[in-house]
């Protein structure tokens, strides 16, 4: 890993800043309870002067080895935060309390945190702290963190520029700055955390989870690109699980073990009592194939069931929203675990899980993708079945786009040419760099340097005619896709990457420039509510509680240091018409994580209009017959490692 870290001690414990128990209520918080928000860090941080409030037996066994993979297990941890959450807030804090003390390093004992605090009418809309900062053993490689001296700051450089310069023995690896984000963990972490796999399924709970991850593949197939790697190849039942799994992987973190290049799946794994067959898989996987050609299911009395992507979704994960999981089993679930215990399938040795156990370590993993890019194939037999979108589907009448462009906000750039289609390039810039991070392992609390990529803000500007005699309401849908030598449309529809979608206003009769900022992305995570924060009372409500978003470092590919040439395109409809309810809000992380306790606010498909096939040769004869669309060629430059 690119991690470069030092020790740093606190000779003033922090936790002495900790507020008393006794002095706060737990009433129902409004907007932002700041002193209620404090008190839940103790639930998440280990206090070495700790007094335990009830000391339950239950509390001092050794703890499952948990995985939100495993059915019975997630009914059990929901069950439990289910009784958490009926208790009296001060005691749900005080078991929790209990509990992380004893365990400070359970990713079972952070889970049931944020799921009971989540369930809690009083803690639900609390900001948590990052994961990455409370349980840093699953994110960073605690070993070198508890090292000290010059060895490392010396290697610094080296490191760094490891993540620049080409590693050749295992290609992968030179994407490990990516996979290793810890924003992403976080990102697919708190997905999981929110859209669980064993509650009453949320609004589109299987569409978004097919939509999420199929972006998580183009925002890494753009990264691959970049670094001269070849898209990422499926590695699933029926479709390479027969040969070897090429790639290896050594995580670097004390809670998974490492696997070796070339492995094979096992003919068989067993979690708790369950049993997982490879080539049971392969036969719940043809029959979906069977109902995707059918369109549609068969629900358990033999019901058919018509076939939807948010169906599909749900069946394929699989959650509560599957119509059949005797028929059609666990995909997505299961290939998580087998792969997870790759090394050790009988467990016959004790050998930990593999990343792809845990959530937060999952993405880290080269072979996340491949199993990923297996699931999404499936999801893709049914997207390239569907009708593509007409083009009246597509327009709105009345407005027209008639430029897009980009502008750096911190560097003079070549001047925008205002047409739709000009030659004139604008560019996007990332570079790399060291990025300090406190957390808190066991033991006090550590500053980790962490090399992370970063880019320079920037605006889309979108310059808008609405020829109406009214106001238009209209959704801007933004995407950045790498160009490449074939320009068919068809062929690029799973590269397009979602950069935006968001509302504004157009008066009748008017043309405006619509000027967005890159950091108000709907993709992003909003900036989080670190543990410093909270203590300092410095949360707002534009803090997301959840977490759950895409890191915002990452929000573009790095590119290439020649420069990576990229579409920029946009679409606007009108959200009058494309919005779930008239309450409906495009804020927040909304486009990959939806909203708490809400519709999803967009009703058109999940990555419109890309999430079928393409009714168009190219991405020009797309603008071109869409008049309420534009692209623009833009280049992303890499600049390197930035000291
Ligand atoms: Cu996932």
């Amino acid at each position: 890993t690119q991690f470069i870290v030092f020790f740093f001690v606190k000779l003033a414990y922090f936790f002495r800043k900790m507020p008393n128990l006794d002095s706060v209520s737990c009433a129902c918080p409004k907007t932002v309870d700041l002193e209620l928000n404090k008190e839940i860090l103790k639930v998440f941080i280990k206090d070495v002067e700790y007094k335990y409030k009830n000391l339950v037996p239950a509390h001092q066994v050794s703890l499952p080895r948990f995985t939100v993979f495993d059915e019975r297990q997630m009914r059990a941890v929901h069950a439990e935060a289910e009784r958490l959450a009926a208790l009296d807030c001060s005691e749900l804090i005080a078991e929790l309390s209990d509990l992380k003390n004893w365990h400070p390093d359970s990713g079972y004992v952070d889970y049931l945190a944020r799921i009971a605090l989540f369930k809690h009418k009083d803690t639900r809309n609390l900001t948590l702290p990052p994961a990455s900062q409370t349980i840093p053993s699953s994110f960073f490689d605690m070993d070198k963190v508890q090292r000290k001296g010059k060895l490392l700051l010396g290697a610094a450089k080296g490191q760094g520029m490891a993540t620049v310069v080409k590693i050749e023995v295992d290609p992968e690896q030179n994407l490990n700055w990516w996979r290793e984000d810890p924003g992403l963990a976080e990102h697919h972490y708190n997905w999981h955390v929110y859209y669980p796999s064993t509650e009453p399924e949320k609004d589109r709970q299987g569409e978004l989870f097919a939509y999420m991850h199929e972006q998580m593949l183009a925002r890494y197939n753009a990264e691959r690109l970049g670094v001269g790697l070849p898209p990422v190849v499926p590695f699933g039942p029926g479709i390479g699980w027969d040969g070897i799994l090429t790639e290896g992987y050594n995580p670097n973190l004390e809670k998974c073990s490492f696997r070796p290049a070339a492995m094979s799946v096992p003919e068989s794994t067993s979690i708790g009592s369950r049993i997982i067959v490879p080539s049971i898989m392969k036969t719940n996987t043809e029959r979906l194939a069977i109902a995707i050609a059918r369109n549609y299911l068969e629900d358990p009395k033999g019901n058919k069931v018509e076939l939807t992507m948010d169906k599909l979704g749900c069946t394929m994960e699989a959650n509560m929203g599957s119509v059949n999981k005797k028929m059609y089993g666990n995909i997505h679930n299961d290939g998580h675990v087998l792969l997870s215990l790759i090394n050790d399938p009988k467990n016959a040795y004790n050998i930990k899980a593999g990343p792809m156990y845990h959530t937060n370590t999952a993405p880290k993993d080269p072979v996340f993708y491949r199993w990923h890019k297996f699931v999404d194939t499936i999801f893709d037999d049914l997207r390239s079945n569907l009708t593509p979108h007409k083009v009246e589907d597509l327009t709105m009448e009345g407005i027209e786009v008639k430029s897009v462009w980009i502008e750096d906000l911190t560097e003079v750039d070549s001047p925008p040419n205002r047409f739709c289609q000009d030659v004139l390039t604008n560019r996007l810039y990332t570079w790399m760099a060291p990025e300090a991070q406190t957390v808190f392992p066991d033991q006090g609390e550590v500053t980790i340097t962490n090399t992370r990529m970063h880019h320079e803000t920037f605006t889309h500007n979108i310059k808008v005619k609405n020829t109406l005699m009214e106001d238009a309401t209209l959704v801007f849908r933004v995407f950045l896709a790498p160009a490449k030598s074939d320009d068919n449309l068809e062929t690029r529809r799973k590269d397009f990457i979602e950069l935006d979608r968001f509302v504004d206003v157009i008066e009748g009769g008017t043309e405006r420039i619509v000027s967005r900022r890159s950091d108000e992305s709907s993709v992003l995570v909003p900036p989080a509510g670190t543990v410093q924060q909270i203590l300092n009372g410095e949360i707002t409500d534009q803090q997301a509680p959840c977490g759950c978003g895409w890191p915002r470092n990452l929000l573009i590919p790095r590119g290439t240091v020649a420069g990576m040439r990229a579409d920029l395109y946009v679409l606007v409809t009108n959200w009058k018409e494309d919005a779930a309810s008239s309450s409906s809000q495009l804020s927040g992380s909304v486009s990959y994580c939806g909203k708490i306790d809400q519709l999803y606010p967009d009703k058109r498909p999940m990555g419109f209009p890309f999430d079928r096939a393409m009714g168009f040769d190219t991405l020009e004869d797309m603008v071109r017959a869409v008049p309420n669309s534009c692209s623009r060629e833009v280049e992303i430059v890499f600049k390197g490692l930035k000291e």
